[in-house]
């Protein structure tokens, strides 16, 4: 459909900036290291990257504690090699968009500085949430995402908000210095030429009236979903959805340039509502990255994405920075990479948007990584209790057969790399036809370019228990996954790829198949 925006079937790519590579041997990733990259994003065939934050930032959360939303990093490069790479990007035929964190700004900010010096009832203090305590207790028992209570106490007794970190103070939207220094911001970068933005907890920002307690039976575990049952006065309040209407206002001054959110929202009917006409472009939601490999298990993800997406395009992810990567999760070892492989067809095959995660075209596993090496606030804030978020997070393996792995051209890389990468590598992969990397690049390039794609609507066929097969309606494409432990017969049709050799007319076990 040549009228069709740029957005509703892109596969975006999303690019951990920290990890992916770096170009000044300091052993975390840039945006140079992404910039001498791209001829290899142009060949995996994306439309599109996502880069996490790159702004300036004490780095309390990895660049989710934004300092000045406006400057880039010294970690990370400058704006002149910001510049360079949506040039360049955009002349590999690649768009860019990047990371907004609204819902909250560092305890670094001018504006949360300004706050702390300014004291109880200042204008400075209203920019955010601060509140007197009652008597010697936070100002109510809201936990934070991250462990623990969201407020923390300043030297004068009054008490601050943060729903993560305590570096990461949550950012009041009533206050309209908040609002036109967001609208600054988008501009700002817009300006510069960026296509897009993912904006971060955009369920977060909005609170109620009088911040009540919350229902204990509501608090949301790090990754997790809300308990459907019981309101969570913290998230998915009302008033969110006029910041998300002020950002598309801006947006629609820009042709062609698109907005998707981070929305943690259990509800299909209340998730819908963030992707209105005048709201967000597209949703992430997580039903996939957190469906067992179990077919009915994916139908049933797949099935409630489509409804959450209301009238806009669905967006499928199987993996990102804070969740356990699918291989992994799928198992492990030669069974988690022949399902995930399985799955990356499945994921290719659906109608709107596509985010894959740096390495998973490469099948990276999650890594264990030893606790002297454990960066995540999650893990450290919960003395170890919590996992934490650093084992999808090791640097991508490029070339060579030990670490560094060609990620770096120096000897030490911000999370270790395991020793047994070299397999794994770009390198290793790009040549070999029965390589995860080989996969992705032909599903990606068949999706973009074959007729069978056409079409948004699907169809669920009868199959096997353990099974499913869907068609796209429009183009024909039909897409056939195997969770159970043995072959079965394919549907009809000519193959176009399949994750596995197929044993005749028969789908082996952990596998998937695109037919037409
Ligand atoms: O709110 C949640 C559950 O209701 C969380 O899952 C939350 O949405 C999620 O942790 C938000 O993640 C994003 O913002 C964090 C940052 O640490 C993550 O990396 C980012 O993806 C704080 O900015």
């Amino acid at each position: 459909d040549a009228t069709a925006a740029w957005w509703q079937d892109a596969v975006f790519y999303q690019v951990y900036v920290r990890s992916f590579a770096d170009s000044d041997g300091d052993g975390v990733g840039d945006l140079e290291g992404i910039r001498a990259k791209l001829g290899y994003l142009e060949l995996l065939g994306v439309d599109a990257l996502w880069l996490t934050p790159f702004f300036r930032s004490p780095m309390a959360d990895h660049g989710y504690d934004v300092a000045d939303p406006r400057d880039v990093d010294p970690l990370f490069g400058d704006l002149a090699a910001f510049d360079r790479l949506v040039e360049d990007a955009h002349g590999h035929g690649i768009k860019v968009t990047i990371d907004l964190v609204p819902n909250h700004t560092s305890d670094q900010h001018a504006w949360f500085q300004a706050a702390l010096a300014a004291g109880a009832g200042s204008p400075e203090r209203a920019r955010y949430y601060f509140r007197d305590g009652r008597g010697s207790e936070p100002p109510n028992n809201w936990t934070s995402v991250f462990g623990g209570p969201a407020w923390t106490r300043v030297p004068d007794g009054q008490w601050y908000l943060h729903l993560f970190a305590p570096q990461q103070p949550d950012l009041n939207w009533e206050s309209s210095d908040v609002r036109v220094d967001l609208v600054e911001t988008l501009r700002f970068w817009l300006d510069r030429g960026v296509d897009g933005f993912r904006i971060d907890v955009a369920h977060g920002m909005a609170k109620p009236e009088g911040l009540p307690d919350m229902d204990p039976a509501a608090v949301a575990v790090m990754a997790g979903e809300q308990n459907p049952e019981v309101v969570d006065p913290r998230f998915d309040n009302e008033a969110v959805h006029d910041v998300h209407r002020l950002i598309r206002r801006v947006l629609d001054e820009y042709p062609g340039r698109m907005a998707v959110g981070e929305i943690w929202v259990d509800s299909d009917e209340r998730f819908a509502r963030y992707v209105r006409p005048d709201e967000l472009h597209l949703g992430f939601n997580f039903k996939l990255a957190r469906a067992d490999f179990d077919a009915d298990a994916v139908r049933r993800a797949i099935e409630r994405s489509l409804l959450a997406a209301g009238s806009a395009p669905p967006t499928w992810t199987l993996s990102n920075h804070d969740v356990v990567r699918h291989v992994t999760r799928y198992g492990d070892g030669a069974e988690g990479v022949r399902r995930a492989r399985a799955m990356a067809l499945v994921e290719l095959a659906l109608p709107g948007a596509v985010y894959l995660y740096n390495g998973e075209e490469l099948g990276l596993p999650n890594v264990e990584l030893p606790d002297w090496a454990r960066q995540d606030p999650v893990y450290h804030r919960s003395g170890g209790a919590e996992e934490g978020r650093d084992g999808c997070r090791v640097p991508v393996p490029w070339e060579g057969v030990e670490p560094p792995f060609g990620f770096t051209t120096g000897s030490s890389t911000w999370l270790p790399m395991p020793a047994e990468w070299g397999p794994l590598t770009v390198e290793a992969q790009l040549e070999d036809p029965g390589s995860m990397l080989s996969l992705y690049r032909q599903a990606v390039e068949i999706r973009g370019s074959h007729p069978a794609f056409d079409g948004t609507e699907l169809e669920w066929y009868g199959a096997p228990p353990g099974c499913f097969a869907f068609r796209r309606k429009g183009g024909g494409l039909i897409c056939a996954l195997n969770t159970t432990a043995a072959p079965v017969p394919l549907p009809p049709g000519e193959v176009l790829l399949s994750s596995a050799p197929l044993e005749g007319t028969l789908l082996p076990p952990d596998a998937s198949v695109w037919l037409v």
